[in-house]
């Protein structure tokens, strides 16, 4: 097992990305024991006729740098690679019950899975099946479970072709019960831009880059998680571009970068300087921070307009292209600056400084992540982020739009394909004619609501096509037995998690492809497609041998389930798709014809080709036809759990990733840009915080969800890590502090988990038997 000896906190003084980054990545490759096969697959990174990075979602550019990856990209590379396998040999040592106490990193220690298994009660082990007879169980079963109580999970890195195939066989076999990791993530987004702009995903692409002058940067950590945005951030900080940033940490990543691949930068002293203007608002405090932007906007504009200058807001834009325009300006009005100050944890100067940039700024951008999104209110941040960029126009022209960071790096085109669970969103009407499958009209569910379903009782059966359910949905510990009482639990995967360890009466583990690895159907190489955080959609295939040779693709094993389970359909051949994954893309382009319309040979492109999005041409579909203002609900950061936040013993948490994990997959117990290395059981807290509720720097708690008590929600002990984080607020990470979300805690309208502000307690703990205390002489 492993365990760091040395743990401790040591602030990071380097830049984001440099030497630290370089080593990093030479590290997992000796560990994984990846080094031959790793490092000449980075090569193929995000490159034309090479794969698609299996990290994040960032655009992949036309003409790509000599070593198109990052740090992470390239610890994902090497994860997937590793030289390590979980054999059944390995799994007839270990009971599910052992398995169940080690730690998430252990068991994805193991390496890849080789062999598809079937949970055998009796031994509480995992035996070896052979594929035929897995397909033909699982079919019995899905035929024998009420149609309406079997969900089919996606974890957002299928392929275009395996995620359209996945969603044909969840509609066929009679449901749209579609969760996908989206509901936990950008599903703000999709709710938010559809209802406010028209679109369900953002508005540019990498071009718009080069032409930028202002970034607006909320609740996203770019050095760990899109690390290869940084380049052309980095490109535009030397052009002059201004970078204000609103989070309540002060991320490396956004403070400071070197370029690993740039030799000149990597021997010099010099590294670019990220953010213009840094503002740690408080947790949730983005609604009033935005809000106190556009109070001094008004008060410019009105300035401007008195003295016969040029008006600050862009009324011929406005007059022709919005509407809600006077109600949101009354509203804002309304607001006093000391309810925005208090709310945002900001001071009236900080919100008129930024935006006095933003006023001057030509072509301005905005972009976020989770810390916009994962929030009770996360809807409305994200269509308060339009509202700001649509006072001076700046949606709808070069470099500017709005630029939500999308997580799994098929995340976004998996929802252009059908995975969904809101029938209205796809054409049933062309899914019916082409592909003889009648889409059932009634909404399906999203991860909360099949989480609600596997506690009452309603889901029997669940389908996992990929990712990491079981820790990755928030009250793990309401929601870890519930699993004990499916019918039938299958899940596709590459490495072995917690998901796969909680058996109810059947329970299947089908090991496939990674999308490194070369995918022939009958002896000939299939390609496969994603579309990126910017619309456009890319053609790749795989570069090295399988793990295992047991092993199938995604769309293989898709097409065997349908097969089994599905009555024939003439016009549907699933054998024929499994063995051409050309005949599904045009099975999708006839579908979607608009989008992905000579699909095959657009996809060679250099760079993808871009899917048409009306907001960028100022074509606006929405319900009244143009661009809509949208009013706050309310200033107040989280009125969900209000009561519990006013207290004074209450702090907000935050839950977080690492530099060194991909979501639930860890890859180290180092945090380097944040400075803690050795340990994830941290707390971080304000020194202000530590002091006044009693405690010392170094001390071991229990952290408790603060509302609805009556349910234990617990994580600890954890050690008091002091840090530069606004009072009142907490940092933790994720997933090790999910079992502190309540499940009805999440975003309105788009159901996200609000897991970056969760009340919650601070008590004294018992010091782990065992715990290597975290050195913190040397902060
Ligand atoms: N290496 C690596 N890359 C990844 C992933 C990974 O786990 N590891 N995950 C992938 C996935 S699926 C996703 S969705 C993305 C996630 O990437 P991000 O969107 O960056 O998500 P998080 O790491 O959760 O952190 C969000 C940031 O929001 C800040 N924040 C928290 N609360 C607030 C708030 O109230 N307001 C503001 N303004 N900021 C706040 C935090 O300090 C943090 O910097 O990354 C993708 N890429
Ligand atoms: N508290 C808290 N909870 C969160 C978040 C948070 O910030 N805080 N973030 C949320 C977000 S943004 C997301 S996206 C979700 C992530 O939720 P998921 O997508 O469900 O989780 P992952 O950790 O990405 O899944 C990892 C597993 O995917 C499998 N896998 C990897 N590659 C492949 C492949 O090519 N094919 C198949 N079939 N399987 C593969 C491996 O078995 C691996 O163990 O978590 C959410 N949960
Ligand atoms: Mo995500």
């Amino acid at each position: 097992m492993f365990l760091s000896p040395q743990v401790r906190f040591k602030p990071y003084t380097h830049a984001a990305g440099g030497w630290g980054s370089a080593h990093s990545v030479a590290n997992i490759l000796l560990r994984e024991r990846a080094l031959g096969k790793g490092a000449s697959a980075l090569l193929k990174q995000n490159k034309p006729d090479g794969f698609a990075c299996v990290s994040c979602a960032w655009a992949k550019p036309g003409h790509p740098h000599p070593l198109e990856f990052c740090e992470n990209g390239a610890k994902a590379t090497a994860w997937e690679l590793t030289s390590r396998r979980a054999t059944p040999e390995f799994f007839s040592r270990h009971t599910l019950a052992e398995l169940r106490t080690w730690p998430d990193f252990d068991l994805e220690q193991q390496g890849r899975l080789t062999h598809p298994m079937r949970y055998d009660a009796a031994t509480d082990t995992y035996r070896p099946v052979a594929w035929a007879d897995a397909f033909t169980a699982i079919g019995a079963s899905l035929k024998a479970l009420p149609r309406d109580s079997v969900v089919f999970y996606a974890s957002g890195r299928a392929s275009l072709e395996a995620s359209f195939m996945y969603q044909l066989l969840a509609r066929g076999y009679g449901n749209n019960h579609l969760p996908d990791s989206s509901n936990m993530c950008h599903e703000s987004t999709s709710v938010g831009l559809q209802e406010s702009i028209g679109v369900p995903v953002g508005t540019v692409t990498l071009n718009d880059f080069e032409h930028t002058d202002c970034f607006l940067f909320f609740g996203q950590n770019v050095g760990s998680n899109s690390p290869r945005m940084l380049h052309p951030l980095q490109e535009a900080r030397k052009r002059g571009a201004q970078i204000i940033t609103f989070n309540p940490l002060r991320e490396r990543g956004l403070e400071r970068f070197v370029n690993p691949q740039n030799p000149v930068e990597m021997l010099g002293p010099e590294s670019t300087q990220v953010s213009t203007q840094y503002h740690q608002v408080a947790i949730g405090g983005d609604l009033a921070a935005m809000a106190g932007m556009i109070k001094a906007l008004l008060a410019l504009d009105a300035e401007a307009q008195a003295k016969g200058e040029a008006a600050v807001l862009d009324h011929g834009f406005i007059a022709e292209h919005t509407t809600g325009f006077e109600a949101l300006r009354a509203q804002i009005e309304g607001y006093a600056w000391g309810a925005l100050e208090q709310r945002s944890g900001l001071s009236r100067s900080a919100m008129e400084a930024a935006a006095r940039v933003y006023a001057r700024s030509e072509r301005v951008m905005g972009v976020y992540g989770m810390g916009l999104t994962q929030h009770h209110h996360g809807v409305a941040n994200v269509q308060m982020l339009v509202n700001l960029l649509l006072l001076r126009g700046n949606i709808g022209k070069p470099g500017a739009g709005i630029c939500p960071v999308r997580g799994h790096s098929n995340v976004q085109g998996q929802r252009t394909v059908g995975i969904t669970e809101d029938p209205k969103k796809v054409p049933a009407d062309l899914i019916a004619e082409h592909l003889g499958i009648e889409v059932p009209a009634d909404k399906g569910y999203c991860t909360v609501e099949a989480c609600e379903g596997l506690l009452d009782g309603r889901v029997q059966g669940f389908v996992g096509l990929g990712g990491n359910f079981v820790r990755a949905v928030p009250d793990t510990s309401r929601l870890e037995p519930a699993w004990q009482g499916l019918a039938l639990n299958v899940q596709i995967a590459t490495k072995l998690n917690r998901s796969h360890l909680l058996p109810g009466q059947q329970m299947w583990l089908l090991p496939c492809l990674g999308r490194i690895e070369i995918d022939r159907q009958d002896g000939i190489e299939q390609q496969w497609t994603t579309e990126d955080s910017t619309g456009c959609i890319h053609g790749w295939r795989g570069h090295s041998e399988p793990a295992s040779d047991q092993l199938l693709s995604e769309p293989a094993i898709i097409a065997g389930i349908a097969k089994a389970t599905l009555a024939t359909n003439p016009k549907l051949d699933w054998d024929a798709w499994r063995r051409d994954y050309r005949l599904v893309r045009a099975a999708i382009a006839r579908i979607y014809p608009a989008i992905f319309h000579e699909m095959e040979t657009r996809m060679h492109e250099p760079g993808g080709f871009h899917r048409p999005l009306g907001a960028a041409q100022r074509q606006w579909n929405t319900e009244s036809g143009k661009a809509q203002f949208t009013l706050l609900p309310t200033l107040d950061p989280d009125d969900d759990v209000a009561t519990a936040s006013a207290r004074r013993d209450v702090l907000q948490l935050m839950t977080l990733r690492s530099n060194d994990q991909f979501n639930t997959t860890i890859y180290g117990y180092d945090d380097r840009f944040r400075g803690v290395k050795g340990t994830r059981k941290v707390l971080l807290m304000n020194k202000n915080d530590i002091a006044r509720l009693g405690f010392m720097a170094g001390d071991w708690v229990k952290v408790a969800t603060a509302v609805e008590t009556e349910v234990p929600r617990v994580v600890g002990p954890l050690q008091i890590l002091p840090y530069d984080i606004p009072t009142g607020c907490c940092g933790g990470y994720y997933p090790e502090c999910n079992p502190l979300v309540p499940l009805w805690h999440y975003a309105q309208k788009s159901k996200v988990p609000a897991a970056k502000s969760i009340p919650v307690t601070v008590t004294r703990a018992a010091v782990e038997p065992g715990a290597v205390p975290i050195d913190l002489k040397r902060a």
